[in-house]
């Protein structure tokens, strides 16, 4: 029987266990959108594979600056954040560990204060969010977005392909594109976000359009065995109202991606870091529609993780909350020791505090 802690070839990534570090923005990069030694120290901490995470997926990170919309996030649009990324994937990988960035564009979550020129931020709609956005020091209200043009939307996916690319020249094993949680992707997939008349607005095939295009310029550049997907096909995070057919949106993307070979897709079940049921969705549906490796995520307990792996529900479990307070999860999930609570102050900005002092199970005996 297969079980949680067992290796699984995920495209071109050999992976040690099945336990995967959920994307989790932090708000702790340094000035100029530079990744650094305090995250480097926490990304190893969680990366031996006998403890820590089969895969690591970083913090969510902008492709140019534009995708930002959060204080303090880690970019990848530049030769000085490649170079500041690369010292963690070489500290990740000696240490054993496999790291995928996640790709980010906010979209219209974001904020005047965040964009260049203080311009607005772009999106599907000119329509604004009803979501805060975090700017250093508090949460305020989100800015009202611009409607890209048709003929810059090839630019953005540019923008995708350029930090694929940028990826692997970093010393990452590959990325992870954020589909979910209300940002871009999703604003350009719902139809109750997206009020386009132009091929990138109507119907499904329209509203898919602008993902296809960006999976197929991520894969394009670095190969499908490399390249992976986050989707959350109902949550409400970010201002994202339910689509009027969830169901046939999310299984119409995930066919036409299939051409592409992608190494994984990452499934939010149910509200991001919320009810795992608070919209009915076929998820089983979605997955026979897909060859690769399939990714559950979203309030996993133990008993819940070791339950999809050893019934085939699933390949792959991402913890978040977890992950933040164990940097040994792994061992703790297979043991079934306590795990240690999560201090929710201490989640967004700051320093080491609730980021890198969580102790192992080895330093609380000690
Ligand atoms: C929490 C705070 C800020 C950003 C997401 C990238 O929801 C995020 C995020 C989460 O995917």
């Amino acid at each position: 029987m297969t079980t949680l802690f067992d290796s699984l070839q995920v495209g071109a990534l050999a992976l040690p266990n099945r336990v995967v570090m959920a994307p989790l923005t932090r708000n702790r990069a340094s000035p100029g959108q530079l990744p650094n030694d305090l995250m480097r120290e926490y990304y190893v901490q969680r990366a031996d594979p006998a403890t820590g995470a089969g895969l690591i997926v970083t913090e969510a990170t902008p492709i140019s600056p534009e995708g930002h919309g959060y204080a303090d996030t880690p970019g990848l649009h530049n030769a000085e954040q490649v170079a500041a990324w690369r010292r963690i994937t070489d500290a990740v990988h000696e240490r054993g560990g496999h790291i995928v960035v996640q790709l980010w564009h906010v979209g219209r979550i974001s904020h005047v204060s965040l964009q260049p020129g203080g311009r607005a931020p772009v999106s599907s709609t000119a329509r604004v969010a009803n979501a805060k956005t975090y700017v250093g020091g508090g949460f305020t209200p989100v800015s009202p977005p611009r409607a890209l043009a048709t003929a810059e939307i090839a630019g953005v996916v540019e923008q995708y392909r350029q930090a694929a690319l940028r990826a692997l020249a970093a010393g990452f094993d590959g990325v992870e594109v954020h589909g979910a949680n209300g940002y871009l992707i999703e604003q350009f997939l719902r139809d109750s976000i997206n009020d386009r008349s132009d091929a990138y607005g109507g119907g499904i095939e329209n509203r898919t359009r602008f993902l296809v295009e960006v999976m197929e310029a991520v894969a394009g550049a670095i190969g499908g065995e490399r390249t992976g997907l986050r989707l959350s096909p109902v949550t409400p995070a970010n201002d994202a109202a339910p689509d009027s057919d969830a169901q046939a949106l999310f299984e119409r993307a995930v066919e036409r991606l299939a051409p592409l070979g992608l190494a994984f897709l990452h499934i939010v079940e149910g509200a991001t870091g919320g009810a795992r049921d608070h919209l009915p969705f076929d998820y089983a549906a979605l997955r026979r529609r897909f060859k690769g490796a399939w990714m559950v995520n979203n309030g996993y307990t133990r008993e819940l993780a070791l339950q999809a792996v050893a019934t085939g529900a699933a390949d792959l479990v991402a913890f978040g909350k977890p992950f933040i307070a164990n940097p040994d999860l792994t061992l703790r999930l297979r043991r079934g020791a306590p795990l240690n609570p999560l201090r929710q102050a201490l989640l967004y900005g700051g320093g080491p505090e609730g980021y890198t002092d969580y102790p192992t199970l080895a330093e609380e005996t000690t």
